[in-house]
């Protein structure tokens, strides 16, 4: 088989970026090695920002997300018993965020390509990419039990951190930066409503508490938890008990609690590799870079990588000029660590570290109180919250 871009994973950045070069009249073919249902089964992020938005909408799979989202203009940041609103609208001049779940948006990616009548294979093994520093790059993978190669002019990794495009690079071609944060989120879904119309982002003695939404009527909470914690000794009740702990008191009595379906612990993590592109070889999203989900970055970086890509591939294709993919790797990482600085400051200013002295202590509740008193402060973070321009 040949086609023009084969992309490896079909996570919201395979998607986005196989949906907006269909609609260029890019051929393309998506392989990703575990089944569509698993995909839509995997809980993770909830904030768009209105860059995010923009390409759903240029990949024409917008409508649902416009229907069933929720712009939100503000959220709050809460500690020493208190709420204090960030107004993202007022503060950037007009800005705003949408809360819609990337299982949805995932959803509506696979529904649209399925549409277009566009190939991918899904449940497809032992997946690798080949001699991308030549001319004639490509891919080979297993299904049924039956070997089979992909003849292409490029190949995107958007498989994720834990993707094979990353491993294939030559260890020397590659520089990599890691943090590992001392501690997890423990996440929760239930169908109840959320305790505020807004996000509520918790700083409190016992650890960091997210309170976020799913819709009117579904709930998404977090609680900061030590690395080694086993789900098995999470009762739903034991995590009403430490979320309301964690809250200003009168949140903590609004909440509405009930039966949880999904419950799961994720590791924090900051991780850029440099560059993103290997000859006719790029890194896309979390296949290049991981930031701690504070911040609410990960998708919308991924988002961004793949605006850079598709604006270089739509060059070569149509102008014939290569100036769009040399430049991706340098204009995507631009952006990526201004997202992983802001992320790590957020999970910084939030958490509570159990190495953490009296003076750190001190530095983190006069940038809170810095924060919350200074409009110079409040702006610089909600103009970071909303999305760098791209
Ligand atoms: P994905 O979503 O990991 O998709 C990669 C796909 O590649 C496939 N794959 C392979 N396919 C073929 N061969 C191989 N060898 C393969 N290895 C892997 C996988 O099966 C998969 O289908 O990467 P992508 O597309 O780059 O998307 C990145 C986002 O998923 C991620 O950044 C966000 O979920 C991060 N994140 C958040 N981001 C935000 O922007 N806002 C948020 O509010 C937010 N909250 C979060 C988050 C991530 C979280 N977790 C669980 C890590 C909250 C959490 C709890
Ligand atoms: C979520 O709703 O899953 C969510 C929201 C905000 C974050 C991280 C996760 O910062």
């Amino acid at each position: 088989m040949r086609t023009q871009v084969v992309i490896i994973g079909s996570g919201p950045s395979g998607l986005l970026l196989g949906q907006l070069l269909t609609g260029a009249g890019i051929d393309n073919v998506i392989l990703d090695r575990v089944s569509k249902d698993y995909i839509l089964g995997r809980v993770r992020a909830g904030v768009l920002e209105e860059g995010t938005v923009g390409l759903m909408d240029r990949a024409k799979a917008g409508a649902r997300m416009h229907a069933e989202g929720l712009p939100h203009d503000g959220f709050s940041l809460a500690f020493d018993g208190r709420d204090h609103r960030i107004d993202l609208y007022g503060l950037t001049g007009g800005k705003r965020v949408m809360v819609y779940g990337q299982t949805e948006l995932t959803r509506d990616l696979m529904e649209q390509r399925a549409l277009t009548g566009a190939p991918s294979i899904y449940a497809a093994a032992n997946v690798a990419p080949h001699d991308f520093d030549g001319q004639n790059p490509y891919v080979t993978y297993e299904r049924d039990g039956i070997n089979q190669r992909i003849d292409c002019d490029f190949i995107a990794g958007c498989d994720g951190f834990h993707g094979i495009s990353r491993k294939s690079v030559p260890e020397k071609a590659i520089r990599t930066f890691e943090k590992v944060y001392p501690f997890g989120w423990l996440g929760i879904l239930a169908d109840v409503a959320p305790v505020s119309h807004e996000l509520i982002y918790a700083n409190h003695p016992r650890g960091f508490a997210l309170c976020s939404m799913r819709s009117q009527t579904r709930s998404r909470y977090y609680l900061q938890c030590a690395l080694d914690e086993k789900l098995e000794d999470w009762t739903d009740q034991r995590f009403w008990d430490e979320l309301r702990r964690r809250l200003p008191a009168h949140h903590a009595e609004a909440l509405v609690t009930g039966a949880s379906f999904e419950k799961s612990i994720a590791p924090l993590r900051s991780f850029v590799s440099e560059p993103m592109r290997f000859g006719r070889l790029f890194l896309v999203g979390d296949a290049a870079h991981i930031v701690p989900p504070t911040g609410a970055k990960g998708l919308n970086l991924a988002a961004s990588d793949v605006h850079y890509l598709f604006e270089g591939l739509l060059e070569h294709y149509q102008d014939r000029s290569n100036a769009g993919v040399d430049a991706y790797s340098a204009h995507a990482l631009a952006r990526v660590w201004k997202a992983v600085r802001f992320s790590w400051w957020m999970t910084t200013m939030l958490h509570r570290f159990p190495d953490t002295g009296d003076f750190d202590q001190k530095i983190q509740e006069a940038e809170l109180d810095y924060l919350t008193h200074s409009r110079a402060a409040a702006t610089a973070l909600a103009e970071n919250y909303v999305g760098l321009p791209f």
